[in-house]
């Protein structure tokens, strides 16, 4: 129905940190297998898979992007996904449809903490790997060092099935391991090579490897290993079926050279893919739930069985509409139909369904099981949902959204300009699920919140190009708030009798500090209808309205008792109101007699960061009156746990940047109020009453 066999369709992501060589790399396959007739640069903006402006601008990712190829007969589905950590979602969600992953490691700088992070999530989703170690002709590249850094902190099943020849300016081809021939590369960038003979002086290492993968894929399997305990040694043809099971199963992780930018051992790349990876229908079943019942259903990779897909990207464009990217996972998506999105519980219509190359759409009569497409102008959909037959209900499990760790307040340029803000941000929101807005309640501000301050801004920029809107972004206000260390007895009392009918209302109130974290308390102690009954829910209105904002700078009160013990009437003059001015003026009076404090947001923060940046970011941490929790080994990077306040850390994503070069990244998360040190609370107060001035 969609034209490709099911078996001889390959979903690959190539997943690295930022600048391993991902996008070229992934240029170099589509020019290789003749998708593109002319191989294009990220300098220069002419990549397939770095075609927004943003991208252009940048020189990097920051939006994952689909590209196809045709290689002997099989169909590879590439997805180049971005590397920085502000934009993990995505990647995230691109590893969730495919069946297998490309890591790009540097020659040259090894693995770090984001190769780390991206290799995490592609174990989750049980996906077959295969390392690539780029860059080979870069000075300073050194193909041992590397793999040993991958074997020590990334994947101790790391196998080399290639072997550089030459380096760094010397470096031309590589050696197949697995055949035993070299493969010399001529012309520079166009990706042919010849095949010969190896030297002889390479011979002795190239063995020595030889034997170690040998041994490697007999110990994954106790078939094999009988063989080979037996004989000494395996054929090709068990060795090549012996190491695609080990691939797929996990066991082993094949390491592979070249550079991409030269486009330097791309070619066997492409055949090992074909060949060493799974098909769609070498998976698991994919299982999701019954959106009715939540009863566990599978569906079958075919293309006779119901219609199932999972959303993985959307991409709003101003003019062309909303670009919907999916994964078929059984039947098929035709052209003109309708389906239903389980998810939102609604119907959508599809028009066109087109196969993506960068930002090319090609239109198609259908997209089958196993395969990756896209559709325009759905309604609903969003990242995530699942598109299923309406008769065949099912909900696939889509990745999570993570919390974002930096904020910012935003405003338009422009007064007047609120509502297309807020549209607008509607719209980045159904390409981004992990950008996230909200009103602060408290400091009444719009608050823009993502994983990086690069990612806010990539956001604002998107909103300037896309809708036209200037957007100005701020480090947003503290939430602070305002409690009592004392107790105090306190009246209040508002009286207005002259003229008229007049207005009486007088309470006597006791405040007493409440332990941090229990908000407010009111206990009515009025006996003998003193206050009489009707007027004592105006008291309590009065008082929890004050509380809104406190005496000391504006901030809400928490954390007190409130008595009301005593008070008097007027048989004519006492209203509602008149008692809900006295509660308030009581409250206001109360908190200046109480000794009041400020309290701030303390965070729980923990910081990822390699080794030999700890210290720096401890010591830093530290000056941020933080409070170190403890540290914690993880492969290579060590994580630290520490409590800092808010205030603090409102910046952190850059500084943190500044201090680890980029290698760190940290999560964080609203822990506890606590105390703004005394020595610091005239500063915060007159800097807040400042700010409100203004
Ligand atoms: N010398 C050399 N540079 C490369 C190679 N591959 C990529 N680069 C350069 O490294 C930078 C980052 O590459 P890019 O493909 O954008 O990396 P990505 O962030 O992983 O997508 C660019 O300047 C590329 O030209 C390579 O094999 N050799
Ligand atoms: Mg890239």
């Amino acid at each position: 129905m969609s034209g490709v066999e099911i078996s001889r369709i390959r979903n690959v992501a190539i997943v690295a940190h930022g600048g391993a060589g991902k996008t070229t790399l992934t240029e170099a396959m589509l020019f290789d297998a003749g998708a593109v007739s002319r191989l294009g640069k990220v300098e220069d903006g002419t990549t397939v898979t770095d075609f927004d402006e943003d991208e252009i601008k940048r020189k990097m990712s920051v939006s994952s992007a689909f590209a196809f190829c045709e290689w002997k007969g099989y169909k590879l589905n590439l997805i180049d996904t971005p590397g920085a950590s502000i934009f993990l979602t995505d990647t995230r969600n691109c590893l969730r449809v495919v069946d297998g992953a490309v890591v790009v490691v540097s020659g040259v700088s090894g693995v770090k903490v984001q190769t780390e992070k991206v290799w995490a999530c592609a174990e989750a989703e049980g996906l077959a790997r295969l390392i690539y170690v780029n860059k080979m002709d870069q000075e300073q590249a050194d193909f041992f060092r590397v793999l040993e850094d991958i074997r020590k902190n990334l994947c101790p099943v790391a196998t080399p099935i290639q072997l550089p020849i030459g380096a760094q300016a010397s470096f031309m081809g590589v050696i197949d391991l697995l055949r035993m021939k070299a493969l010399i590369y001529q012309g520079e960038r166009t990706g042919k090579c010849s095949e010969g003979e190896m030297s002889p002086d390479l011979r002795p290492k190239a063995e020595q490897l030889r034997a170690a993968l040998v041994e490697a894929v007999a110990d994954s399997d106790d078939r094999l290993l009988e063989k080979y305990l037996e004989i000494g040694t395996l054929s090709y043809e068990e060795l090549k079926a012996g190491l695609r099971r080990a691939v797929i199963g996990g066991k082993l992780v094949p390491v592979l050279c070249g550079s991409a930018l030269k486009d330097v051992g791309v070619y066997p790349l492409l055949d090992l893919l074909t060949e060493l990876f799974p098909s769609p229908a070498d998976r698991e079943v994919v299982t999701g739930v019954d959106p009715r019942s939540g009863e566990r259903l599978t569906r079958e990779s075919r293309e006779d069985a119901p219609f199932s897909a999972l959303v993985c990207k959307t991409l709003v464009d101003p003019y062309a509409g909303k670009i919907t990217l999916f994964r078929v996972y059984s039947g098929a998506l035709s052209s003109d139909s309708s389906v239903y999105n389980s998810t939102k519980g609604c119907k959508e219509r599809i028009g066109q369904v087109v196969l993506l190359r960068g930002k090319h759409q090609m239109p198609v009569p259908a997209i089958g099981a196993g395969d990756l497409g896209a559709v325009v102008k759905l309604k609903e959909t969003a990242t995530g949902d699942t598109l299923c037959d309406e008769r065949n209900p099912i909900r696939l499990e889509p990745v999570g959204i993570p919390s974002p760790i930096i904020e910012y307040a935003i405003m338009p340029k422009t007064r007047g300009d609120e509502e297309k803000m807020s549209s607008g941000l509607h719209r980045l929101r159904e390409e981004d699920p992990s950008l996230q807005v909200r009103r602060d309640s408290q400091t009444k501000e719009i608050i823009l919140a993502g994983m990086g301050k690069a990612h806010l801004e990539i956001a604002v920029d998107r909103l300037k190009r896309k809708f036209g809107l200037e957007i100005q972004m701020k480090t947003p206000r503290v939430p602070y708030k305002e409690t009592i260390h004392g107790r105090t007895e306190v009246q209040g009392k508002h009286k207005k009798q002259t003229g008229g009918h007049g207005q009486y209302g007088d309470c006597w109130i006791r405040l007493e500090p409440l332990p941090r974290g229990t908000g407010y308390e009111f206990v009515n102690q009025i006996v003998g209808g003193v206050i009489p009954r009707q007027y004592i829910p105006a008291v309590e209105k009065g008082i929890v309205e004050a509380m809104e904002e406190g005496s000391l700078a504006g901030y809400p009160v928490v954390d007190v008792k409130v008595t009301l013990y005593d008070g008097s009437y007027h048989t004519v003059d006492s209203s509602e109101m008149a008692f809900k001015i006295a509660g308030s003026l009581a409250f206001k009076k109360g908190v200046l007699q109480a000794n009041p404090t400020l309290l701030e947001p303390i965070m729980t923060i923990e910081v990822m960061v390699p080794d030999e940046c700890m210290g720096d970011v401890i010591g830093d941490l530290n000056s941020k009156r933080g409070r170190v929790m403890g540290v914690e080994a993880k492969g290579k990077a060590q994580t630290i746990k520490a409590q800092v306040p808010l205030a603090e850390v409102l910046e952190y994503a850059i500084q943190l940047k500044a201090i680890t070069g980029d290698r760190g990244d940290y999560t964080v998360e609203f822990s506890h109020y606590d105390e703004v040190p005394p020595h610091l609370r005239e500063r915060v107060i007159a800097e807040l009453k400042k700010a409100k001035g203004e």
